[in-house]
């Protein structure tokens, strides 16, 4: 379903510039992702969001005026709304309007294929929506199949309030379930001395395809948000084929996760949380890679992963030459104090090296 989508970005006064600027860019590729076509992108700066319409007056004008003349179908705002925002801007538009969450929970039901990340994100969709029901549950925002009013496969959101808060209980119920399976086989690793390390890193970073390239198993990774939603696992073996390493793959992140959609995702980042060691890799030709790094740390911190062994790879180094790497890896160490292994999940440039850092680095 092709939809013409209008997505404002927002630059607010204690931000730096670029931030509003590549936050929107990125806002852009979601949208594609969740399979909008001709976008159309506006940046607003905004002095003081307003209660009631997050946007100024002037603002609303303009944009109306614009979705109308471009025949737009619905409006994406790069910003967390409250529900009574959303409501208000949708009837003064006319159209359907949803925020950078609801964009993503809509990218996630798409991509969802195993049961537990269905599970993990109808959870996290019904959370979204409790406070977005009106009377006795209806969705305040247009129904009909298009970006936003999607539910994971081919479930039925429940929109009553009552069977919500049970459906709730259920599914938290499951995924317990699904916690206790894990801890179960992560119990019977560590007595089987076995090690276990998880790829971590924002979306489109190219986990899955170093994932792939490491283990020689897994699926080929794709050029698009949140490809990977569930929990992959793979092992290695060191030089003599004596000690094994399980790797696993799961969910990128992204900046301005809601802590709601994370705590959504525990039982997948469970694998990050408990893993002897991270695998944090770095996408080297995309934009303020220094700031995603921050961000997949603070993400790190939220979930109790801080304090773990680290390795942290620059990826995509086949694009760049030599010197480009060299001087990424340089700045890199200047801005976080760390430093980085340049790799090629596709080349598989690095790749043994970093799998004999792996063990070195676990024996330790
Ligand atoms: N040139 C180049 N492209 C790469 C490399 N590694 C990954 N890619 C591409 O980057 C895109 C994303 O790769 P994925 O492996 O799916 O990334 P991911 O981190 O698993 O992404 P999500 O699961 O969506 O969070 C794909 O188009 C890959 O082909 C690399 O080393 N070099
Ligand atoms: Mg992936």
């Amino acid at each position: 379903m092709m939809q013409r989508a209008l997505l404002i970005g927002i630059n607010l006064p204690d931000t730096d510039k670029d931030k509003g600027a590549d936050s929107l860019e990125e806002l852009a590729m979601l949208s594609e992702t969740a399979g909008a076509k001709n976008t159309s992108k506006v940046l607003k700066n905004i002095k003081k969001i307003d209660a009631a319409y997050y946007l100024s007056k002037g603002m609303l004008e303009d944009i109306k005026e614009r979705a109308v003349l471009e025949n737009d179908d619905i409006v994406i705002i790069d910003a967390s709304l409250s529900p009574a925002q959303e409501s208000n801007l949708s009837e003064y538009f006319d159209l359907n309007v949803i925020d950078r969450t609801r964009l993503i929970l809509d990218i996630f039901a798409v991509h969802a294929r195993t049961a537990e990340s269905k599970y993990q994100v109808e959870l996290a969709m019904l959370n979204y929506m409790l406070p977005r029901l009106k009377g006795a549950g209806v969705m305040l925002s247009r129904t009909g199949a298009g970006i936003g009013t999607r539910g994971p496969g081919e479930t039925k959101l429940e929109t009553d309030r009552r069977k919500i808060r049970q459906r709730i209980v259920y599914i938290k119920e499951k995924l317990k379930l699904s916690e206790k399976t894990r801890s179960l086989h992560r119990y019977k690793r560590g007595r089987q001395g076995l090690y276990t390390a998880a790829i971590v890193g924002y979306t489109n970073s190219g986990k899955t395809t170093l994932m792939k390239s490491l283990t020689g198993k897994g699926e080929k990774g794709e050029d698009k948000l949140f490809a990977t939603l569930g929990t992959k696992m793979a092992s290695i073996y060191d030089a003599i084929g004596r000690k094994k390493v399980i790797i696993s793959d799961t969910v990128g992140f992204i900046q301005n996760l809601p802590l709601f959609l994370v705590e959504s995702f525990k039982a997948t980042l469970e694998e990050t949380v408990y893993s002897d060691l991270l695998i944090h890799v770095i996408d080297a030709v995309q934009k303020d890679a220094a700031g995603k790094f921050e961000e997949v740390i603070k993400i790190l911190d939220e979930i109790g992963a801080e304090n773990k062994k680290i390795i942290t790879v620059l990826n995509k180094t086949d694009l760049l030459s030599d010197e480009q790497v060299d001087f990424i890896i340089s700045k890199f160490e200047i801005l976080t104090g760390k430093q980085a292994l340049a790799v090629s999940a596709k080349t598989g440039k690095n790749i043994n090296l970093l799998k004999e850092k792996i063990f070195k680095s676990l024996e330790n």
